[in-house]
């Protein structure tokens, strides 16, 4: 994969949301200039069923529109039924080497939060880790403790080009940090899902890979 890809990697699901339309959101996103985007339909209200399924057909028609990269979380059959462009999985999802086995050649992320997890994405080929959450969130109930960036600065000065993503709390402010500490991008669900301007949060996401 191009590592550019990952440099501004949004994440949505419907309870991301909030009270606005995630469609809207999502295609806001896209006409700003998010390089990537991942299907994350997960919480007490998320869809199920043709719901689920449509509104994720929803999401990807919207990324061809605009050639960014469409990702499914966690959900392996979902994401070879669409001939989505990828999956991400987490450590307590199907293992790696099942998943990779399933999807072929489709994009496969997985994240990672030690040295041991991450000579298994290596070995099974993921074609790039997410590292994180770096700083507190709110986006994820069983998210681990923040890690800060020790872990990402490790990792990227023993695979120079390995793909790398940092996930957890960015936002404008801080996005400098994780890129500084050698991550390809920034995965992000709330700093792009509840910006009052989501053009203005993109192009100032987008600054910093330029800086
Ligand atoms: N994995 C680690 S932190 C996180 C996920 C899915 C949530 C990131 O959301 P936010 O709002 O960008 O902190
Ligand atoms: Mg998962």
């Amino acid at each position: 994969m191009k590592r550019e890809n990952l440099q501004l990697y949004f994440i949505m699901g419907s309870d991301n949301a909030k009270q606005r339309e995630p469609l809207a959101i999502l295609e806001e996103a896209l006409q700003a200039g998010i390089t990537m985007f991942q299907f994350r339909e997960k919480g007490l209200n998320a869809f199920t069923g043709y719901t689920y399924e449509k509104f994720a057909r929803d999401c990807q028609k919207l990324c061809q529109q605009y050639h960014v990269p469409f990702i499914i979380n966690d959900d392996v059959d979902l994401a070879i039924k669409l001939n989505a462009n990828g999956i991400h999985i987490g450590q307590d999802d199907l293992h790696i080497s099942i998943v990779r086995e399933k999807i072929g050649n489709m994009l496969l992320g997985i994240s990672v939060h030690s040295d041991a997890e991450l000579q298994v994405a290596l070995q099974y080929g993921a074609d790039y880790v997410g590292i994180g959450p770096i700083f507190a969130t709110r986006s994820k109930h069983d998210a681990n403790a923040p890690s800060g960036t020790a872990f990402l600065q490790k990792v990227r000065s023993q695979h120079p080009e390995l793909p790398i993503v940092a996930i957890g709390g960015i936002d404008n402010s801080n996005a400098h940090t994780v890129i500084e500490a050698g991550s390809d991008g920034v995965a992000v669900i709330s700093a792009i899902s509840e910006s009052n301007d989501i053009q203005h949060t993109v192009v100032n996401f987008k600054k910093t890979f330029h800086s």
